[in-house]
């Protein structure tokens, strides 16, 4: 097993951590800026000898060194700065990603694509239209971080373990994502019979926000633990073909009532990557949200000029 990891900045290089530790797959870092891939793999294997890891990490600047992975994770591009929005950087970043899906259609063509950069839900779109691979072997990862977020401030407001609480959250990777009240539960139990009405919608609007309160407080940058946690989560799926349930960014031809966009829906993963999308039962309110997002969605594409 290969995993590639394009980009090797804050998340990309936290991710191949995660994955290394968990000692499943050799990983290959790579960044458009010299050094940086070499540097931090050469560190990591270092740490690696300590820990008595078998698996191999290796960077470089040589996108064609991404042959035959198994999995290309899609961390390169600019991250928000303080008062930016996620559809700020979509010029700059959707230059990035075209430039690097040819790539990997070239070096990688049998590969299974997680997208990270942002904003998500739009750059996940454009390298499933840029590689022409299956929409079952391009999607995106978001709904696992704002997932686990929500599980957080959940956790805090029940004072009930994080693994104790189930959700999704689904929709857009932005301030429209919707977290499934009625599929939550804290110890079993249906959130609104644990929280009240208020805390619940704290809660909400808390999830909505942790992206932006942790780049508000970073002024340089934007969060990466949690995101590259939330990757190694998706790799570790496939590639132990584990049939998970994940919240993923991906392709919709219909479900949902919503077609030709990628936007986050519950999803089985397994060694074929997107195995089988979710369907849950939504209500009306939740349906009109999962609409607003897909129009907002739609528009990101339409200035894409496709
Ligand atoms: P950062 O630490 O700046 O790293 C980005 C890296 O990409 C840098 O090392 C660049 O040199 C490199 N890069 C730029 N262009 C290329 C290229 N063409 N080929 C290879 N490498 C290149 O940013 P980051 O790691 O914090 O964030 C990376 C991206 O992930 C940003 O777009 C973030 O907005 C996004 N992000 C998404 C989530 C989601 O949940 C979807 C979470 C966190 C970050």
């Amino acid at each position: 097993m290969k995993i590639s990891i394009i980009g090797s900045g804050n998340v990309g290089a936290t991710a191949a951590w995660h994955l290394l530790q968990k000692d499943f797959s050799d990983i290959a870092i790579t960044d458009v800026v010299a050094g940086i891939a070499e540097g931090k793999a050469l560190d990591m294997s270092h740490a690696a000898a300590l820990l008595g890891l078998k698996h191999k990490i290796s960077g470089t600047s040589d996108m064609s060194r991404i042959k035959d992975s198994d999995i290309v994770v899609i961390t390169a591009g600019l991250a928000r700065k303080p008062g930016m929005t996620r559809l700020d950087l979509l010029q700059k970043n959707a230059e990035i990603v075209k430039g690097i899906c040819a790539s990997i259609k070239e070096n990688a063509p049998n590969s299974i694509v997680i997208v990270v950069t942002n904003p998500l839900d739009i750059m996940t779109y454009l390298a499933l239209k840029i590689t022409g691979f299956s929409a079952k072997k391009v999607f995106g990862m978001a709904g696992v971080l704002d997932t686990a977020r929500f599980r957080h401030y959940a956790s805090i407001a029940s004072d009930t373990p994080s693994d104790k609480i189930e959700t999704n959250v689904l929709g857009s990777h932005g301030d429209l994502m919707l977290p499934l009240l009625n599929y939550t539960k804290i110890n079993g139990k249906p959130i609104s019979s644990v929280l009240s009405k208020e805390k619940i919608d704290e809660i909400v609007d808390k999830t909505r926000n942790a992206g932006a309160e942790v780049v508000a407080l970073l002024q340089t940058g934007s969060a990466y633990y949690a995101p590259a946690a939330s990757i190694a989560e998706m790799a570790e799926a496939i590639a132990r073909d584990s049939k998970k349930a994940l919240p993923t960014c991906a392709y919709l031809n219909g479900e949902y009532g919503l077609s030709d966009l990628c936007i986050g829906v519950p999803c089985v993963l397994g060694k074929g990557g997107i195995e089988k999308i979710v369907e849950l039962e939504l209500s009306a309110e939740e349906k009109s949200i999962m609409r607003k997002c897909a129009e907002e969605i739609k528009q990101g594409i339409k200035e894409l000029n496709l």
